[in-house]
């Protein structure tokens, strides 16, 4: 098949899932085009399989804002006519749904029809997506997709709970590759780089969002390591990260936390760290959460959203209620204070994130583009 995929460029959980599943569905033969503003960062070779094209919005002084819906769904139409598209797949409602319908609207007019896909990821839902200012072009654009998909059960139930939708919409929960990082990367493991041998490593990674609890996760560590000897790892970039920098400063840990920005070697990183920290208001799915889990790194988290049908209670990590700083705590320091414990936590979690293998989920892309395909 020939299928454009539409997404955010950056380290966002969408666009990451959106690449790694372009880039599998080449490996299996599909040609896959990407169509976005810059090249997405997971995105790093292209063949005869891989293409990426860029849609450039040209600034012009009249407009307070540059129309970027209007450039996507052009250069949507171009791509689609020029390849000869036969499926479009749209990731992360805002504005992406809405510029793929204008698109086949556009087509249509010449006498091309081609279906569009429009996977949910959450924070499209859950928070920017359900503001009224959205809300009604947000509605109709999943109305008009041929087929939605969202990444966990519990999005799903949010999408229909605050919208009017009237499809059916096919949970295909997000993937990781198991056995990705390469013995290579194993060996080369930087754990004595980062801590002393006694010391354990807690990590977190994020785009330091509101809606990550960055003070939470700050305050988790506060509390473990009074107890336990304990480094903390903060991966990425966001408007919360200066409020955690001070915090830390405040709290006179500042020498036991890395703040390393955005990487595009998580698997280096989590190679060596113990524990995972998600404590989030909310979360659809939780996708960094699974590749901790993928690395053998169990997960402390908050019990909002899919997260608990990623991350096992008691086997995988733990949950607790939104903000329970003392519980997540109490949590992190009961696996972490046995060794036991944590080796056991550190199996269970590799186990729990089989179970969300590319090689089983890729193909419930494939059959839902193929019944989009056959519906034309
Ligand atoms: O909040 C983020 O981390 C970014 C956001 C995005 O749209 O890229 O992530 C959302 O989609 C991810 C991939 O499906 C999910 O794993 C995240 O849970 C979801 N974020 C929220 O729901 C807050």
């Amino acid at each position: 098949m020939k299928i454009a995929i539409v997404c955010y460029p950056t380290f966002g959980g969408s666009g990451v899932v959106a690449t790694e599943l372009g880039l599998e569905l080449a490996k299996k033969g599909h040609e896959i085009h990407f169509i976005t503003y810059s090249q997405p960062v997971r995105l790093a070779l292209l063949n005869k399989n891989l293409h990426y094209h860029e849609v450039h919005v040209p600034e012009y002084p009249l407009f307070h804002y540059q129309p970027y819906e209007l450039a996507l769904s052009s250069k949507l139409v171009d791509m689609v006519k020029l390849y000869k598209i036969d499926v479009l797949h749209v990731h992360y409602a805002i504005p992406h749904a809405y510029a793929g319908y204008m698109a086949k609207k556009m087509l249509e007019d010449e006498g091309i029809k081609i279906p569009m896909i429009t996977t949910l990821h959450g924070t499209d839902i859950t928070l920017v997506g359900n503001h009224p200012f959205y809300k009604p072009a947000v509605s109709f654009s999943i109305n008009k997709s041929d087929i939605v998909t969202s990444v966990s059960s519990s999005l799903r139930d949010d999408t229909y709970r605050l919208f009017d939708i009237k499809k059916e919409i096919i949970v295909i929960p997000n993937f990781i590759e198991p056995n990705k990082s390469s013995s290579e990367e194993i060996l080369s493991c930087k754990r004595s780089m980062m801590a002393k041998e006694d010391e354990k490593i807690i990590t977190h990674i994020s785009n330091f969002r509101k809606v990550k609890r960055i003070d939470d996760i700050v305050k988790i560590f506060y509390n473990i390591q009074k107890e336990i000897p304990a480094k903390l790892m903060m991966v990425g970039e966001g408007p919360e990260k200066q409020m955690a920098e001070d915090l830390c400063y405040s709290l006179g840990i500042y020498d036991k936390v890395v703040f390393f920005g955005n990487s595009s070697e998580i698997d280096k990183i989590l190679c060596y760290s113990d524990l995972f920290l998600l404590p989030s208001e909310t979360e659809s799915f939780g996708l960094a959460a699974l590749e901790a889990m993928a690395c053998g790194v169990p997960v402390i988290s908050s019990n909002s959203g899919g997260l608990p049908e990623v991350n096992i209670e008691g086997y995988s990590g733990y949950l607790s209620d939104v903000g329970d700083v003392n519980a997540m705590s109490k949590n992190a320091i009961s696996i972490l204070s046995d060794e036991v414990k944590l080796k056991q936590f550190k199996i269970n979690a590799k186990e729990v994130a089989s179970r969300f293998d590319i090689l089983n989920i890729v193909p419930m892309y494939e059959e839902v583009y193929q019944q989009a395909i056959d519906k034309y």
